[in-house]
Formats: C-alpha cells, sequence, structure tokens
C-alpha cells in the first residue's frame, strides 16, 4: 500500500488508462508490469486500467494473464500482429477514462518520467494542456533509428511548421476528449502513427506542452518494429504519408477526414 502521505495520489484527479502494444516481450514484460503496477499504476485514482494489445505468439500471453490475477487492472486484447500503429490505434479506441497515457511495453521509457509529465497536466484546470508529450533525451536506439528520426522530424517541422520535438515518440499523457476527437481520422502514416496524432492535434488547435523524458537500452531483445531494412522502409512510407497528409487536407480544415 502507497503511503498516504505521498504525493503521487493527489497529483492526478481523474483515473487513467495506460495503453501498451505488445510484441513478443517475454523476456522483460513481467518486469515491466510490475515496475509501472508498483511505480505509477498503485498511486492512480481508481478505475485506472492498464490496456494491452497483445499480437505475441511467444511466452508473454502466458506471463499477462497470470499478472492479471495479481493486477486486476490489467486488459489484455489479444490480437493478430498487423504492425505498431494498428494495434496503437485500437488501444487509444479502447481506453475508457477520461486521461489516456500511451507507452511502449518494451521498458526503454521509465515510469518515474509518467510522474513528471503528470505534474503538468492539471485536469481541473480549463487552462491546462490537452496533450503532454514526452521527447525522448540521450536516446538508447539505434543509431540509423536516431538519424532517420532526426530527418523525420526535420521534414515534419518543414512541412507543418510543427513546434514539436520528437513528435512520434510513445510517451503521451492525453485528455480522451483529444483522442476521441483526433485519433479516428489518423490514416496516413501508419507505422509512426504517433507522429500523425501530433501533427493533427496540433494543426486543430490542441493545447500541448513538449516535456523531456530519459530512454534506456532494452534489458534484452531487439527491436519489433524496426530492423534496420524495416526502419529504412517504414520510414519512407512515413514520409509518403506525411506528403499524402499534406496534400488531403485542404489549408484551413484540419477536420476533413481522409
Ligand atoms: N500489438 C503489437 N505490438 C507491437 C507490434 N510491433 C511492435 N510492438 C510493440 O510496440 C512497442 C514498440 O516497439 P519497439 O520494437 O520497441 O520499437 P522501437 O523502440 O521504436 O524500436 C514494443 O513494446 C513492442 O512490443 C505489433 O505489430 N503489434
Ligand atoms: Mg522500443
Amino acid at each position: 500500500m502507497p503511503d498516504a502521505s505521498d504525493e503521487r495520489l493527489s497529483l492526478l484527479t481523474e483515473p487513467v488508462s495506460i495503453l501498451m502494444p505488445v510484441y513478443n516481450e517475454a523476456d522483460i514484460i513481467q518486469t515491466v508490469v510490475e515496475e509501472w503496477c508498483q511505480e505509477v499504476i498503485n498511486f492512480l485514482p481508481p478505475g485506472s486500467e492498464l490496456l494491452f494489445d497483445d499480437a505475441s505468439d511467444d511466452q508473454t500471453t502466458q506471463i499477462l494473464q497470470s499478472l492479471k490475477e495479481r493486477y486486476p487492472y490489467i486488459q489484455i486484447h489479444h490480437t493478430e500482429r498487423d504492425g505498431f500503429g494498428n494495434a496503437a490505434k485500437r488501444l487509444y479506441m479502447a481506453a475508457k477514462n477520461p486521461l489516456i497515457f500511451f507507452t511502449d511495453s518494451d521498458g526503454q521509457h521509465l515510469p518515474d518520467d509518467f510522474w513528471r509529465v503528470a505534474k503538468a497536466m492539471r485536469t481541473s484546470d480549463i487552462d491546462g494542456y490537452d496533450m503532454l508529450h514526452g521527447y525522448k533525451v540521450n536516446r538508447k536506439h539505434p543509431y540509423y533509428q536516431i538519424l532517420g528520426s532526426a530527418l523525420f522530424n526535420i521534414f515534419s517541422r518543414l512541412l507543418f511548421s510543427s513546434k514539436g520535438r520528437d513528435i512520434n515518440s510513445s510517451f503521451k499523457l492525453i485528455k480522451r476528449s483529444l483522442v476521441q476527437d483526433q485519433v479516428p481520422k489518423l490514416a496516413y502514416v501508419p507505422t509512426f502513427i504517433n507522429s500523425e496524432l501530433y501533427i493533427r492535434a496540433e494543426k486543430a488547435g490542441y493545447r500541448i506542452h513538449n516535456i523531456p523524458v530519459g530512454h534506456r537500452a532494452r534489458y534484452i531483445g531487439e527491436s519489433k518494429v524496426s530492423t534496420s531494412i524495416s526502419y529504412f522502409r517504414h520510414g519512407l512510407q512515413s514520409i509518403h504519408g506525411l506528403l499524402a497528409l499534406k496534400k488531403s487536407i485542404s489549408k484551413n480544415s484540419w477536420d476533413v477526414s481522409p
């Protein structure tokens, strides 16, 4: 049980849906879940939930099932592996709570950073932010991913005048109203789907705040999204997607669906 004087207990007044896509993370998923349950969900308002989109065909599914017995707020949606973007979109649409937090399930993000982001969210304050966006500093990805991401971000800035940093980052705390408004429209940038969400939210006038967050190397295993060849392919697809997004939306109407 958390200490009643812990300031984290009173930071957020509304329940949070924490979303994690997972594909074959059997080596680390138990550590990741325990870390997030003990350091984050323990301190969140009742009704908070931890949702997985699980496309695994290793032991991950069994490990998650047994964790669910200890942490009943875990929900597992079993899916076919159809890519990070589809998994993320399903998770965003399944989230029920007024606050939605998205992150990866591979342990590269730090649970403690959740609280740095949460501090900036004032749910009862009408002047608060709609999206707190964590951008990675000292990123621990392979060099080709760091370089590709830098180029992608420069390109997004040129194309959309985006003020965001690391706009595809998988570390966001978002109000559900924004998610419900924007996520159904996401259709152009399949793997880097979080970048399309950022761009659309920014253009639609939502209040976004960028916050630096840490990044750890994977404890074990390798990227599920991006080996060097596939990262290059996803990068080209995403740039093509950004161009199509730009073209599809008329100058003044960012709410037009594809
Ligand atoms: N459900 C689902 N999860 C996926 C899929 N591909 C990747 N993931 C998960 O998405 C997260 C991000 O993937 P990762 O390989 O770490 O991407 P990277 O950090 O950008 O290299 C990880 O937690 C993966 O387990 C997929 O096709 N389906
Ligand atoms: Mg990762």
